[in-house]
């Protein structure tokens, strides 16, 4: 079988990545068609090395689509993603618009494939940071965790390819230049270099004092991993990197853990590649998994102050694992269960 996909937010970085990644999981795609705001109409994206038309997304685009992929902001998501499902398509959505709906799954293929069971025609992609943790997390639970810290190593790709020009733009001018562009936020008016910086502000604060993408790490993780009572305390950090998000995580358990135990358990874990290896300085990097589709760990340890606790290094791209990778796996997992 083939299917007839359709990808809305074509033209953005996570877009472009799910029509490369479509091809590179060689995805049964029969037609492809790519969708985008009118103003985004007009250019042509070559998959499977034959240029495709971006059109201006409408409900009649959707006609005949069996799988919808969306990565075009939540405000697309909330106006498109009804009338694909009324026009008989499953969505994928990479926006946050659903992702904590009770009727829409949340889900991460290597994590809980399960709640794809009782999909309503819309399924939620998870945020990039959220998605890489819960793959080293999952693997662990039954070990009795009780609380994730997680310090975030964010690139600014993830905030799309405008953000990537400017770094470098920014990088281009040196550490003199004080110009801030549009980091760490685009929509606030406070601008701060990013270049040689690192920014503790991932997305608009909250009024509890965490921004939005901390909290994606709280709800997103419980919601996935289905401990509503997981203790999680965040800190989502932007960092002058383009492709690549890292996190410093520590796991404290209900029982002493042996670091064996874990490594054991991440070798063999989906998804997830173990490079763990101090006397040879191995290690995790943004530029090791940049342009993959796995999630690698690293610098995995035993606390020196707690034995219920260990600590690693879990670092994925954020447009692949992140973003596409995760939605085609979703997509090939839907087929799989004959959607
Ligand atoms: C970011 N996770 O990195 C968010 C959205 N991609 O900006």
């Amino acid at each position: 079988d083939a299917y007839r996909v359709a990808v809305l937010g074509a033209t953005g970085a996570v877009g472009r990545a799910m029509v490369e990644t479509l091809a590179r999981r060689n995805f049964p795609v029969a037609e492809l068609r790519l969708l985008a705001s009118p103003k985004s109409a007009g250019q042509t994206i070559s998959f499977r090395g034959e240029p495709v038309v971006v059109q201006a997304a409408e409900e009649a685009a959707f006609a005949g689509i069996d799988i919808a992929l969306f990565s075009a902001g939540a405000d697309a998501s909330l106006t498109f993603a009804p009338l694909a499902v009324r026009q008989g398509a499953v969505v994928i959505d990479n926006s946050s618009a659903y992702r904590m709906h009770e009727d829409v799954p949340l889900v991460v293929p290597e994590v809980n494939p399960h709640a794809l069971a009782h999909h309503r025609g819309i399924i939620a992609n998870p945020n990039c940071s959220t998605i890489q943790l819960v793959v080293a997390v999952k693997p662990l639970v039954d070990l009795g965790l009780e609380h994730i810290h997680v310090a975030t190593y964010q690139a600014v790709s993830g905030m799309g390819q405008k953000a990537v020009d400017a770094l470098m733009q920014e990088v281009a001018r040196g550490p003199a230049s004080s110009e801030p562009t549009l980091f760490p936020v685009v929509s606030q008016p406070e601008h701060y270099p990013m270049a040689f910086n690192v920014l503790p502000q991932c997305d608009v604060f909250l009024d509890n004092g965490y921004t939005k993408e901390e909290m994606k790490l709280v709800n997103e993780s419980r919601k996935i991993l289905e401990l509503p009572g997981l203790a999680v305390s965040p800190t989502a950090v932007r960092v002058p990197v383009l492709y690549g998000h890292s996190e410093a995580v520590a796991l404290r358990f209900s029982r002493p853990v042996r670091v064996e135990e874990v490594r054991e358990r991440l070798a063999r874990a989906p998804g997830v590649v173990l490079v763990d290896d101090p006397a040879r300085r191995r290690y995790p990097h943004p530029r090791m998994a940049a342009g993959t589709g796995e999630t690698y760990v690293g610098r995995i340890r035993q606390d020196l102050s707690d034995p219920h606790t260990v600590l690693m290094f879990i670092v994925a791209d954020n447009l692949l694992k992140g973003a596409a990778w995760n939605a085609v796996q979703i997509a090939e997992a839907l087929i799989g269960r004959g959607v």
